[in-house]
């Protein structure tokens, strides 16, 4: 084969491609000169993968990178039939409002779970309870979801919950991993835009999530023309009640999160200290602050009372002129960082948070104990790399490296973090490879990133743009998500596949399939409405209120046929009897615009009022067997006198 066929980082753009993909994006680039070119390694990659064709047999013979698989040495992501992934990916779905469940490394989309949007397969927002929740939560029809992160226990997932925010409502979601279902909603107080979200660890006794916008607090209609008096807050979330149980207001807008891993410290990156409401405003200063705030001392303050009630939520106030930030320690440290910064992530030995400069072709390195220890809090710095054009967010391998997406120059780079700390301020020295991507990535995750042990093996990168990729599907275009192999560092990084994703997902999180175990059937004690057995089916009147209890199973419903008046209310709970896992039914009820889907050993109840005189078959929507077309019944409606 040849050296260009089997190297999966050939075809490289050139620089003006490059620049006109930045372009297109909205970017103008910053007149700095960076050479993306020197960091390529591609002969050499091409060179050692030829050799080793002879002793693998996992190494395909044409993979070339461009057809949208291809496999490298020592690596292999193609899940053959009966085989399984290793890896369970939760990617969020930015505003389409779901998380979606991948399989990696083959990048297969296994499930969807809807949060902040109606979804009819599942019945999510049709039967009463997920329908009361949503409308509880604000009753908004969409959220934007950006950042899921899981539980952990002593910083390893434990397999129990993942937490996703509402960029657009201000929302933060925790889903149940025995039953991949969103089960609480909060909708935050004081707080618009959740844009950060992440957990305290070690144990995740805490969710935090990040107040993006800046708004009059409380935003009630006072301040409305004086963008002075607006603030932003991060919200301190109860894992278990949902319920917020702090918040502290600072100045500026804030971006992402991340929190330490010992528990003390939570990091927000920033934009607009100037406090602006246009871009040129926003942009009009070298430096912006990150945000480290000291736990602990923000608990004391709330257990000393030194908070303002606002809507129901002690808010301590961690502005930069706040009583509480005087002294030799204040609650919250403002590291003023270079250009508004994007992503922060802390290292896996929690001893870095690592921000992304955004507009500054730079990465900081802030070390986290000398925060409380330097005079000034600019001296936590520690090592600021010069990564390339725009760089976002950082993810780790576990093994002393940081791979950070450029979002202008379309490239992942990989760099060694102690080496940036050696290397003076703006080397490019700690870099050691750059692979292109397709195109334009926001995110980046690698396996177990976001624990204190990453796996180091499959990283994700989020790419905005997807241009040329895939068949052409009209002016909407799908994201590109390209899996690369970070396994094996003398090989570099392996561009495995092309996956594309329906807008937008934004970050991702990736845990070990040892460590989460979904059930396949309900635990009728885990619900809250009490199953019908087969014998138990009723139909009650009270009034005008009708309570229809029955069953399903293959093929038929506890009734044949229910009959009510017009302008009665219909409470109609169904249980799936079937033990089998696998054979879901639903409640289809056309024209009353509602569908409910039943797991094995669940039940769901739908209220409505039969307000349409008819006749209307109710039908189950899962092929459920070979008569599955027969299992339906009718809802008869008889007109008003
Ligand atoms: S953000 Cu989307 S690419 Cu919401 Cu974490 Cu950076
Ligand atoms: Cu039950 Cu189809």
């Amino acid at each position: 084969m040849s050296s260009e066929q089997s190297n999966p980082t050939a075809g490289e753009r050139t620089d003006t491609e490059t620049r006109e993909t930045a372009e297109e994006a909205g970017f103008t680039l910053p007149s700095l000169s960076v050479n993306r070119r020197g960091f390529m390694k591609a002969g050499a990659a091409a060179g050692a993968l030829g050799s080793l064709a002879g002793c693998t047999s996992m190494l395909s013979s044409d993979g070339n990178g461009d057809d949208g698989t291809v496999e490298a040495a020592g690596a292999d992501h193609t899940i053959p039939p009966r085989e399984l992934d290793e890896y369970y990916g939760f990617l969020s779905g930015g505003h389409s409002g779901n998380i979606r469940v991948y399989g990696i490394p083959s990048m297969r989309e296994i499930m969807q779970i809807p949060v902040f949007n109606r979804e009819s397969a599942r019945g999510y927002g049709f039967d009463d309870e997920t329908r009361e929740m949503l409308e509880d939560a604000g009753g908004y029809t969409w959220g934007d979801t950006h950042h899921p992160r899981l539980s952990q226990t002593d910083n390893d997932y434990d397999g129990r919950f993942a937490y996703v925010n509402d960029k657009a409502n201000g929302r933060m979601a925790r889903i149940n991993l025995k039953y991949f279902e969103t089960d609480a909603i909060v909708d935050i107080p004081n707080q618009q835009g959740t844009h950060g979200a992440c957990a305290r660890l070690p144990d995740t006794d805490l969710i935090f999530g990040v107040g993006e916008f800046r708004v009059p607090v409380p935003n009630d209609g006072r301040d409305l023309e004086d963008p002075d008096a607006y603030g932003s807050v991060i919200a301190a979330i109860n894992p278990e009640s949902m319920n917020v149980e702090w918040e502290v207001l600072v100045d500026g807008n804030m971006d992402n999160g991340d929190g330490g891993k010992e528990g003390r410290w939570f990091f927000a990156t920033g934009y607009n200290s100037e406090g602006a409401t246009n871009e040129e405003g926003m942009t009009r200063d070298d430096r912006d602050m990150v945000k480290a705030f000291d736990l602990p001392a923000i608990e004391e303050a709330v257990e000393a009372g030194e908070y303002e009630m606002i809507n129901d939520v002690p808010v301590v106030d961690g502005r930069k002129d706040s009583p509480l930030n005087e002294g030799d320690d204040p609650i919250v440290y403002y590291i003023p960082t270079p250009k508004s910064p994007h992503g922060v992530s802390v290292t896996p030995d929690n001893k870095y948070a690592i921000a992304s400069g955004k507009l500054d072709p730079t990465a900081s390195v802030i070390e986290i104990d000398m925060i409380d220890e330097v005079d000034d809090p600019a001296d936590a710095i520690v090592g600021r790399p010069q990564l390339g054009l725009g760089p976002l967010h950082t993810a780790y391998d576990g093994r002393g490296h940081a791979y950070t997406t450029l979002f202008i120059d379309s490239q992942v780079v990989k760099w060694d973090i102690e080496a940036a700390v050696e290397a003076e301020p703006g080397s490019e020295s700690p870099v050691i490879e750059k692979i292109d991507v397709h195109y334009n990535p926001g995110h980046l995750i690698a396996a177990e990133s976001y624990t204190a042990d990453p796996a180091g093996d499959w990283l994700i990168s989020l790419n905005k743009l997807s241009k040329d990729r895939f068949l052409p599907v009209g002016p909407m275009h799908p994201e590109n998500d390209q899996l690369i192999y970070i396994g094996d560092d003398e090989e570099g990084m392996q561009l495995m596949k092309d996956s594309p994703a329906y807008a937008e997902p934004h970050d991702a999180s990736i845990c070990h399939r040892s460590k989460i175990e979904p059930a396949s059937t309900y635990d009728p004690e885990d619900l809250e409405l009490e199953p019908t057995a087969k014998g138990d089916e009723s139909i009650e009147r009270d009034g005008d209120r009708v309570t229809v209890e029955m069953y399903s199973e293959r093929n038929q419903f506890g009734f044949e046929e229910i009959i009510v008046n017009e302008g009665d209310t219909v409470e109609m709970k169904v249980t799936n009897i079937e033990t089998t896992s696998d054979i879901l039914h639903s409640v289809a009820i056309p024209e009353y615009d509602i569908n409910v889907k039943v797991a094995p050993q669940e039940t769901r109840k739908v209220t409505f009022e039969a307000d349409k005189p008819g006749v209307y078959w109710f039908y189950c929507g899962f092929f459920c067997s070979a008569l599955h077309l027969e299992m339906r019944s009718r809802l008869i409606v008889r007109a008003a006198e």
